[in-house]
């Protein structure tokens, strides 16, 4: 894939940020991109990816969404160590050959794991950059084998009322459910991602797997994945259930939709005022972009279709 690169981590590597963001500062120093790595044919669209600035790991893991534990934006990282992530299986059924549950461990094993700098912005209108690790979705699906007559796939997470105190209130109906195309789901920028910044992906952002559409609002990307089911149908999603005005199936990040009770076009830009609670206030807004970004990669799966009423 062109804007697909490959390095050397893997869950095992513990790269220190500090590190991590050195390399990235010396190789853009050096002006050494993806060829000085390596690394051949790459257009400039992945140069452009590998330019992103990435969020610092502070703002990554403390100002979350994962309404399990609790609604705050610090919640989660208050909240979310009493998830137990080891041991950890997935269930993947419906409509494959090999149905079962699959243990973590066995799934790392035979996945590639490899470092993916996204842009997420979520549907509140604010938006960050993430240095992700991880795995592309279709080749776990082909270790399950996907049945020809499969169409969508859906995916639930961990349901653990003694571990999740935020289950206890009705803002959902629990367990939180997602779902997507099959080519939505194939496409190769859908990861499922173990780690960030080159470190096992902490609890509050979805330990110890957890899907990654950064075309998406941030919510279609569902933390601790417990089931993947195959199916010929399109299968419900938890924000949609919950408001169906205002949450659709598809949720492409769109600046031209908005939105019914705010506007879609710009975002706030976590991370640009600075660290603290008041520059959580004074941050920037940038425009939002058509797909997140990622309009020459993904537009073609939406040929057609009327991007207002497939909201
Ligand atoms: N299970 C579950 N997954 C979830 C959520 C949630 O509340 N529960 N929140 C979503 C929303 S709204 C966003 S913006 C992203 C946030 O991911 P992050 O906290 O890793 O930045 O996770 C998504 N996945
Ligand atoms: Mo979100």
């Amino acid at each position: 894939m062109a804007y697909r690169w490959k390095n050397d981590l893997t869950r095992a590597d513990a790269t220190p940020e500090a590190v991590f963001l050195n390399r990235r500062r010396v190789l853009a120093g050096l002006g050494i991109g993806a060829a000085g790595l390596g690394i051949a044919g790459l257009p400039g669209r992945a140069q452009a990816q590998d330019a992103l600035e990435p969020n610092s790991w502070e703002d990554i893991t403390s100002y979350n969404n994962f309404y399990e534990f609790g609604t705050r934006k610090d919640d989660p990282k208050r909240n979310a160590h009493m998830l137990t992530t080891e041991p950890w299986s997935v269930t993947i059924d419906g409509m494959v050959d090999k149905p079962g549950d699959y243990a973590f461990a066995d799934i790392m094993s035979q996945m590639s794991v490899e470092e993916r700098i996204y842009r997420l912005r979520c549907v509140e209108a604010w938006s960050m950059v993430v240095p992700w690790n991880g795995f592309e979705l279709a080749d776990l699906l082909d270790l399950a084998g996907v049945k020809p007559e499969a169409r969508y796939v859906a995916f639930e997470t961990a349901y653990r009322p003694e571990e999740m105190p935020g289950v206890r209130f009705p803002v959902l109906d629990w367990p939180y459910v997602e779902g997507l195309r099959l080519d939505e789901a194939r496409h190769p920028l859908t990861i499922m991602a173990t780690g960030i910044y080159g470190r096992d992906i902490p609890n509050q952002n979805g330990a110890p797997l957890r899907l990654v559409v950064p075309w998406k609002y941030g919510f279609k990307s569902i933390k601790s994945v417990v089931r993947i089911t195959l199916t010929d149908e399109q299968p419900p999603t938890s924000w949609n259930k919950s408001q169906p005005s205002e949450y659709g199936f598809y949720s492409n990040v769109n600046p031209n939709v908005d939105h019914p009770r705010w506007s879609q076009a710009t975002e706030r830009v976590i991370g640009s005022g600075g660290g603290g609670l008041l520059g959580r206030l004074q941050v920037e807004r940038q425009p939002t972009l058509m797909f997140n970004g990622y309009e020459d990669e993904v537009a073609s799966l939406y040929e057609g279709m009327d991007l207002r009423e497939n909201f």
